[in-house]
């Protein structure tokens, strides 16, 4: 059955903007979850909002599920529908880092990043220089061979990716494919629906879940498990901020803050006020 998790008590009361910019400014340990949403103003369509890539591929390959592209047993059922949209979010090209990772940086910078956990596989965080970051859905850094589980560099791909072509392992391309034996396809290290999540997502997601004292959360339907979990996961007294187009999320996840909006425009706010504050502290300071 479903276990009943009850609704979530608010914990900090929010009057006007002033003061989610003073709860930013207070907090030491924040916790930062991203989803697609955060890329969609660099260009990289996200999954579920209209327009997305779940309606590309509803539209192009008449896939009544479209999160099948993303799923393991599919791919090695059909990996073409795959390769034919991986050009589209493969990393690198003229993208550019949005606001919003901008600020998760400089959060980072004042010291005060817990950990970046993004479902992201654009690779923009590291672009924009957050270091403290868990790619909890993998990267094209890699890709590996169904077959051999060798694996090579994701630049090595990146030529048949982009010309929607099959990547073909080099090592083991000669050998016939024997009964039972998966095709030797370069699948990129990105975690598809099925798969397990990075180990570095385990190794720290129970002491950050216990360390912080802020949530963030931006650009992200909060559909997808394990991730979606993390703010339920929180102690029920820390304080959790969403910053997205819609409201999601349980009852379980209540948010203190709503900021709905594009986020590149809510963070713009929150950093023009967050400089002010900080200014105004160190003049208060050297007078
Ligand atoms: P999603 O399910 O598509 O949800 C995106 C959320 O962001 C929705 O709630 C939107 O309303 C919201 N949103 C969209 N644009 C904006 C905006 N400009 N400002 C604020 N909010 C916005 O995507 P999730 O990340 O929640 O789903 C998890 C999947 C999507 C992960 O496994 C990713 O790997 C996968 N994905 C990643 C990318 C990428 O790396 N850029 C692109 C597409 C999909």
């Amino acid at each position: 059955g479903k276990s009943f998790v009850p609704e979530r008590e608010l914990v900090v009361e929010v009057q006007n903007f002033s003061s989610v910019v003073d709860l930013i400014q207070k907090s030491k340990k924040i916790l930062v979850l991203t989803g697609a949403g955060v890329s969609v103003s660099c260009g990289i369509p996200d999954f579920r909002s209209p327009g997305g890539l779940y309606d590309t591929v509803r539209d192009r390959f008449g896939l009544e599920e479209p999160q099948a592209l993303f799923d393991i047993n599919f791919f090695k059922f059909n990996p073409n529908p795959f390769f034919t949209l991986a050009k589209d979010i493969f990393p690198g090209g003229n993208v550019v880092p949005s606001l919003a990772h901008r600020f998760v940086r400089k959060i980072e910078t004042k010291g005060q990043l817990l950990r970046n956990y993004t479902q992201n596989i654009d690779g923009l965080e590291k672009m924009s220089g957050i270091e403290r970051v868990i790619h909890c859905h993998g990267s094209f850094a890699t890709a590996t061979c169904r077959r051999c589980q060798n694996q090579v560099p994701g630049e090595s791909i990146r030529e048949e990716v982009l010309a929607e072509r099959i990547p073909v392992c080099n090592v083991c391309r000669d050998r016939p494919v024997e009964q039972g034996e998966e095709k030797p396809i370069l699948k990129p290290d990105i975690v598809f629906f099925g798969e397990k999540l990075v180990n570095a997502f385990f190794d720290n997601v129970n002491a950050d879940i216990e360390n912080a004292d802020l949530m963030i959360v931006m650009g992200t339907s909060l559909k997808v498990a394990p991730v979606a979990r993390l703010p339920s996961l929180l102690d029920t007294k820390v304080p959790r901020i969403l910053i997205n187009r819609e409201v999601v999320g349980s009852s379980s996840q209540r948010f203190d803050v709503e900021l709905l909006g594009n986020c590149d425009e809510v963070v713009k706010a929150l950093m023009d006020r967050l400089d002010d504050s900080s200014q105004v502290t160190e003049r208060d300071e050297s007078e």
